[in-house]
C-alpha cells in the first residue's frame, strides 16, 4: 500500500517510537494530529499503523461496498481471550454470521422491554450506596460496577454484588487481567526481546485466565444441566438453533460470546455516561435543562422510576449523551480495510492487506463538517433544524455497517435510564478545579472525575412540558 505522511525524525528500526509514549496510544495519535494531514502513518519497530483524522476520509471507508472491518492489533490481541466471538471475529469468519443471526433478536430496541427492570434495579442498589456515603464520589468506578452488574445480570444472571456486597468478587478483576494480557502483548510482538516479555506475562496471567473461564464454563454447564430458563443471553444461545441454518453455537463459543459482552457492554458505556457527567456538571445551563426534563417526565417524586416506554422521551438527554459520544467516543477507533484494491480519495492505494483506523475524537471533530466551534459541548447541534446538510456517516461512536455495535440500542437505553434517575434524583455538583483527563484502557473513561451529590427535590409545576423538540439525526 501506500506511503503516508509520518512525523519528523524517523529512525532505523524503532520507527517512529520516540513520539509515542507507552500506554496511552490515543493521547499520541491526538498530540501528532494537528501537525498532519487527514491520513498519516507511524511506524513503530515494522509495525505500521494508519490513522484516519478526517471526517471526509473516515465517510469513504465506511463505505461498505468498498471496505470492510479489519482486526486492528488490538483486537487482534482480543481474539487470545475471546476467539471468533462477536467483536473479534473476521470478517465473513462463519461464527460471526452464526452469533450475529441468533443474537440480534435480543438487541432490538423492543427486547430492551426484558431487561428494564435490571437496569433499574441496578441504579437503585447503586443509589443505596450513594445515599450511605458522605463526600465525592469516583464517578467512574461506580459507573463501571454499574454497567458491569447490569451486563452480567442479563447476559448470563449472574449477580457480582458490587453494590451490594463489602467485597469485590474475584471475576471482574480477573477478567480484567485475562483481557489486558493480549494487550499488553500486542505491542511486545515486534519489539526486541519482547517474546520473552510476552512469555512472562502469559505465565502470570495463567491463573487468571483459567479462573474466568471455568466460571463461565461451569455456568454453562449448570445451565444445561439443570433446564431453568432464566430469559437472558445464556438462554438464548443454549436452547436456540439457527432460524435458516438449524446450526447452534458450541460451548467454547458461548463462552467467548458471553466474555465478549461483559467486555463490550461495561466500560464503553460507563465511559459514555461518566463523560456525559463530567460535561452536565460543567455547563449549568444544560444541567437546568436536563433537570427540567426529568421534572416533566418523571413529575414530582424523586424516587420515580422511568417506565420502558418513558426512556426514549428523554430527547434532551439523548442528545447530552450523543453529544458526549462526540467528543469522547468510548470505543475511540475502529479498523477498515478495502474488500479490493482501491484508491482512498482517488489517490492513496489500499490493498486488502492494509488498514487504516479511523480515530473517532478526530473525525467527530473536524471542523469541516462540524463546525467552527467543534470542540465545544453543545447537544443542540444533535436537533433535527442543526443536523440538517450535514454530511452522512460522519457520526460513528457505534462503528458502522454490518459490524456495528450490537449493544447500542442496549447503552442507549441504560445511559439514558441512568442519567434521567441521577439527574433526577440529585444536585451534581463537579470540582471546579478538575481538569479532564482520559484514562486509555481498551475503551476511554474520564481520570479522577469525582462528583459531589445532594438529595434534590424534583420541580413539581411540571413546567412547559418541552421535550427539547425535533428528532435527533444521531446515528442515521
Ligand atoms: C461493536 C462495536 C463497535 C464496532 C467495532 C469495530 O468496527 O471494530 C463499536 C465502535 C462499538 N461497539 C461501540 C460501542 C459504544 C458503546 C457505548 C457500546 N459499543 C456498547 C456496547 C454494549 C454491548 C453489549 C456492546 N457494545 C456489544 C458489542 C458487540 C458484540 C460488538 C461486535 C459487533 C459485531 O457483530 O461485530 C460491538 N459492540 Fe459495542
Amino acid at each position: 500500500g501506500h506511503s503516508f505522511e509520518h512525523p519528523p525524525g524517523r529512525v532505523p528500526i524503532a520507527g517512529d517510537a520516540l513520539h509515542l509514549r507507552t500506554g496511552t496510544p490515543l493521547s499520541n495519535v491526538m498530540r501528532l494530529a494537528p501537525t498532519m494531514g487527514d491520513i498519516f502513518e507511524v511506524r513503530v519497530f515494522g509495525q505500521k499503523f494508519v490513522f484516519v483524522q478526517s471526517a471526509e476520509l473516515a465517510a469513504e471507508l465506511c463505505d461498505e461496498s468498498r471496505f470492510r472491518k479489519a482486526l486492528s492489533p488490538a483486537l487482534e490481541a482480543l481474539r487470545e481471550f475471546v476467539g471468533d466471538a462477536l467483536f473479534t471475529a473476521y470478517d465473513g469468519e462463519p461464527n460471526w454470521q452464526r452469533a450475529h443471526d441468533l443474537l440480534m433478536p435480543a438487541f432490538t430496541k423492543e427486547s430492551m422491554r426484558g431487561y428494564h427492570a435490571t437496569m433499574l434495579e441496578t441504579a437503585r442498589e447503586m443509589f443505596d450506596v450513594w445515599d450511605a456515603v458522605r463526600g465525592p464520589i469516583d464517578v467512574t468506578a461506580d459507573m463501571t460496577k454499574l454497567t458491569m452488574e447490569t451486563i452480567s445480570r442479563t447476559a448470563f444472571s449472574r449477580d457480582f454484588g458490587s453494590f451490594t456486597s463489602r467485597e469485590v468478587h474475584p471475576f471482574v478483576p480477573a477478567m480484567i487481567a485475562a483481557l489486558t494480557t493480549g494487550m499488553r502483548k500486542s505491542s511486545l510482538d515486534t519489539i526486541p526481546g519482547g517474546k520473552r516479555i510476552a512469555r512472562k506475562i502469559d505465565a502470570e496471567n495463567a491463573d487468571h485466565l483459567a479462573y474466568v473461564d471455568q466460571l463461565v464454563d461451569d455456568l454453562i454447564t449448570q445451565r444445561r444441566a439443570g433446564g431453568e430458563d432464566r430469559g437472558d443471553l445464556l438462554d438464548l444461545m443454549l436452547k436456540t438453533a439457527h432460524p435458516q441454518t438449524g446450526e447452534r453455537l458450541d460451548d467454547v463459543n458461548i463462552r467467548h460470546q458471553i466474555l465478549t459482552f461483559l467486555v463490550a457492554g461495561h466500560e464503553t458505556t460507563s465511559g459514555a455516561l461518566s463523560f456525559s457527567l463530567y460535561y452536565l456538571s460543567r455547563h449549568p445551563e444544560v444541567l437546568a435543562q436536563a433537570h427540567a426534563e426529568t421534572d416533566a417526565i418523571l413529575g414530582a417524586d424523586p424516587e420515580a422510576e422511568p417506565t420502558f416506554e418513558q426512556v426514549p422521551k428523554f430527547r434532551y438527554l439523548r442528545r447530552i449523551l450523543d453529544e458526549a459520544l462526540r467528543l469522547w467516543p468510548t470505543a475511540p477507533a475502529f479498523s477498515r480495510s478495502p474488500r479490493e484494491e482501491t484508491l482512498l480519495a482517488g489517490k492513496y492505494r489500499m490493498t486488502p492487506d492494509d488498514w487504516a483506523l479511523i480515530i473517532l475524537p478526530l473525525t467527530h471533530r473536524d471542523a469541516r463538517v462540524w463546525g467552527e466551534d467543534a470542540d465545544q459541548f453543545n447537544p443542540d447541534r444533535f436537533l433535527a433544524q442543526n443536523s440538517r446538510g450535514r454530511a452522512k456517516n460522519i457520526y460513528k461512536p457505534f462503528g458502522t455497517g454490518e459490524r456495528a455495535c450490537i449493544g447500542r440500542q442496549f447503552a442507549l437505553h441504560e445511559a439514558i435510564l441512568v442519567l434521567a434517575r441521577i439527574l433526577h434524583r440529585y444536585e451534581i455538583t463537579g470540582d471546579p478545579g478538575y481538569e479532564l483527563r482520559i484514562d486509555e484502557r481498551l475503551t476511554i473513561v474520564p481520570k479522577g472525575f469525582t462528583l459531589e451529590l445532594r438529595p434534590r427535590t424534583p420541580s413539581d409545576n411540571d413546567g412547559p412540558k418541552r421535550s427539547g423538540g425535533g428528532d435527533d439525526l444521531a446515528g442515521r
